[in-house]
């Protein structure tokens, strides 16, 4: 799979480098790039925003630089995806599937955000996508961008060392994860619940799971309720 950014801060994809996702790009398991959306312009001061028309405070990314670099990168097979706090909201199911696809182009905004035919343009192109990480407004689309990269690239075969641990977490899908414990038995006057230490894996599956709908119930009601989902 590749992966690209377009961003006028590739320095932020530099946490891409580290761990698990660094392994995977030196295995080709997945193909990254960070560009420069400032290299598409021609103006000695290499702008990329300007004032929005109708007025409103501050400045919105103007549409010709976008453009270019759409038309270097994009192609009829890529995804785009605008991360924006107006998209739809980034789950699991969303990191699955976008983790099938061959081409993903991360779009991502600063200032108020990007002209509005910049996405237009782009669904004249291939499949675009707005997609907001959570209900809160970040200062633009890099650290949105990079927590999706790593949602989805964690799921591509290979990538994680342990793959019984996405069986584990498909098993539990729609559950807040049952508190885990390791050694020593016992610490500063807390001790690891009796049951983990009993040996009957029986019993400690049913204890995990009762924990598990016990803890959503009470910071998570609407991940059992069968309505919101
Ligand atoms: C951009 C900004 C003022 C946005 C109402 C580009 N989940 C999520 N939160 N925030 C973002 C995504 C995000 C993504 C791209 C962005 C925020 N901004 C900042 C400023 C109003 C905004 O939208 C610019």
């Amino acid at each position: 799979m590749r992966i690209d950014a377009v961003t006028i801060f590739p320095d932020y994809f530099s946490a891409l480098d580290l761990s698990l996702l660094g392994k995977a790009r030196e295995k080709s398991l997945i193909e990254f790039k960070a560009y420069d959306l400032r290299d598409y312009t021609h103006d000695k001061h290499r702008t990329v925003d300007d004032s929005p028309y109708g007025g409103g405070a501050g400045m919105l990314m103007k549409p010709e630089p976008w453009g270019e670099a759409f038309d270097e990168i994009l192609t009829p097979e890529t995804t785009v995806i605008f991360t924006s706090p107006a998209g739809e909201l980034f789950k699991q199911a969303t990191a699955e599937e976008l983790a099938s696809q061959k081409h993903i182009v991360f779009a991502c905004g600063r200032y108020e955000g990007i002209d509005q035919r910049v996405v237009d343009y782009a669904k004249t192109q291939c499949k675009v996508r707005m997609i907001s990480l959570g209900d809160y407004v970040l200062n633009g689309g890099e650290v949105a961008a990079i927590a999706m990269i790593e949602a989805i690239a964690r799921l591509i075969p290979g990538v994680i060392g342990n793959a019984e641990s996405l069986v584990e977490e498909s098993h539990s899908a729609g559950l807040l994860e049952y508190p885990s414990y390791t050694k020593p038995a016992s610490w500063r006057g807390l001790d690891v619940p009796e049951v983990l230490t009993s040996g009957n894996h029986a019993a400690i599956a049913a204890w995990r799971h009762e924990q598990a709908v016990e803890r959503t119930k009470a910071v998570r009601p609407d991940l059992l309720d069968p309505e919101s989902r």
